[in-house]
């Protein structure tokens, strides 16, 4: 995946625009059905998190998704 395919991605998620991920808009982006646990959406924010503080940005996304 391109970088501006992964901006593309990350943009769409980060609805509020502020240049994080959180777990909220994460969820919003996965649960399309009200299928995707709070539990599983803060498991997948801790793996891609690297520098703790509970939001993805899109260095880490990019990484994670690669
Ligand atoms: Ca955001
Ligand atoms: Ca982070």
């Amino acid at each position: 995946m391109s970088n501006s395919d992964k901006r593309q991605q990350f943009d769409r998620i980060d609805t509020d625009g502020d240049g994080y991920i959180t777990a909220e808009e994460l969820r919003e982006s996965l649960d399309g059905d009200g299928r995707v646990s709070e539990e599983h959406v803060a498991t997948i924010v801790r793996m891609a998190d690297e520098d703790g503080d509970r939001r993805i940005d899109f260095d880490e996304y990019a990484k994670f998704v690669r």
